[in-house]
């Protein structure tokens, strides 16, 4: 889509849409759903930005995670998506979804069935919107224990068109509707139609893919809008960084120590050591490894033996990513992507990055070096 555009012309995120739908890679409904998160993701980029100034007390909150910053970029990303006055369209039970005020996110579009949120316990059918194509599912703020600290955190989506044998039908029936908008929402990741995620550190950085490649578009404050900053971003087969919480490290199987030394210890395979690099911001520690390479980890351990981060709203997108960019994102054991999960907020071993790490740690974890 932009190989025709001169070294000149500036393409942001709208005049690129344009063009996929233009030349029938997306439909103008997923284009308008698209556009409403970048918008949302604005908002919460404004958000992240002011939150020294207008939140001293600090936006992470509480320890146990739940804060205050996570939960204002949820309303953002939300109200490009609801349809109704806020009473109605949280039917479905979701305390933390009422009493929203007019919005430009997500809650402006109209085009969306079913959402889901890392930051609320079920998924929230929009009522009326049965014509609305599409399930989206989100994790707000990622990383917001960062927050505070002024350094990098990010939001994480996916679209999903729902499954045609569970349409969203009978709103008088709470129970009911509810076992639809789990059915909907739980879709393997090879079923993404959309996945990406906004990086709000240095700059702000949308980075999606629609199955045709990885673009990352850069947002200009000054007008306002996202400029494709990225185009066609291929992972390096194989880099020279390792991303995981190492203070886990008592904690892991004897064949993730194994890996993990093997990368620090590189006399024994005839390699250079390679660097280690954590965040502690899934976005921000993703995103580097997009560029340069390398793996991003976040294993199981003795504790949580399925690792911490959440196959809908941060594994699969995620890995699709990896994948368009001609990386992987791998439990292990099993591609991320094949993935059919079994409730919402169900958690996977996620390890993502470079081909060569990957498939390298794959076959260690698997036992067969
Ligand atoms: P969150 O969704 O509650 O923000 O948690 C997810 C974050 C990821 O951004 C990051 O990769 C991970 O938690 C860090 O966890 P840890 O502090 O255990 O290393
Ligand atoms: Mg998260």
């Amino acid at each position: 889509a932009t190989s025709a555009k001169s070294q000149y012309e500036l393409q942001t995120l709208t005049t690129w849409l344009l063009d996929l739908e233009k030349n029938a890679v997306i439909d103008n409904e997923l284009a308008a759903v698209i556009s409403s998160i970048a918008t949302a993701c604005k908002q919460i980029g404004s958000l992240v930005n002011r939150a020294g100034i207008s939140n001293p007390h600090g936006l992470a909150g509480p320890e146990n995670g739940a804060g205050r910053g996570p939960e204002e970029a949820g309303r953002h990303l939300k109200r490009g998506l609801r349809k109704l006055p806020a009473q109605q369209w949280d039917g479905a039970g979701s305390g933390a979804a009422a009493g929203l005020g007019p919005g430009v996110g997500l809650a402006a579009c109209g085009r969306t069935g079913v959402i889901a949120s890392e930051e609320e316990d079920l998924p929230v059918a929009v009522e009326e919107t049965f014509s609305g194509e599409y399930v989206v599912v989100f994790d707000p703020l990622d990383g917001s224990s960062n927050i505070d600290a002024g350094i990098s955190v990010g939001s994480i989506f996916g679209i999903y068109e729902p499954s045609p044998e569970c349409s969203i039908e009978d709103m008088d029936d709470p129970e009911e509707m509810m076992k639809k908008c789990v059915l909907n929402v739980c879709q393997a990741g090879n079923e993404l139609l959309c996945a990406g995620y906004t990086l709000y550190s240095s700059a702000t950085i949308l980075v999606l893919t629609v199955g045709k490649g990885v673009y990352g578009f850069t947002f200009d404050p000054l007008i306002g809008e996202f400029i494709l900053s990225h185009p066609n971003i291929r992972i390096p087969d194989k880099g020279k960084i390792y991303s995981f919480n190492e203070g886990n490290y008592q904690m892991w199987s004897e064949e993730q120590k194994k890996y993990i030394d093997s990368l620090k210890y590189p006399e024994k395979w005839g390699g250079k050591p390679y660097s280690s690099r954590y965040i502690g911001s899934l976005v921000g520690d993703f995103h580097r490894t997009l560029l340069y390479g390398g793996i991003y980890g976040y294993p199981g351990d003795a504790k949580n033996t399925n690792g911490k981060l959440r196959l809908l709203y941060e594994c699969a997108p995620m890995s699709m990513i990896a994948e368009q960019a001609g990386g992987k994102g791998s439990t292990g054991f099993q591609r991320v992507l094949d993935i059919v999960p079994e409730a919402v907020h169900q958690r996977v071993p996620l390890f993502c990055g470079s081909k060569w790490e990957v498939e390298y740690l794959e076959s260690v974890l698997q036992g067969k070096p």
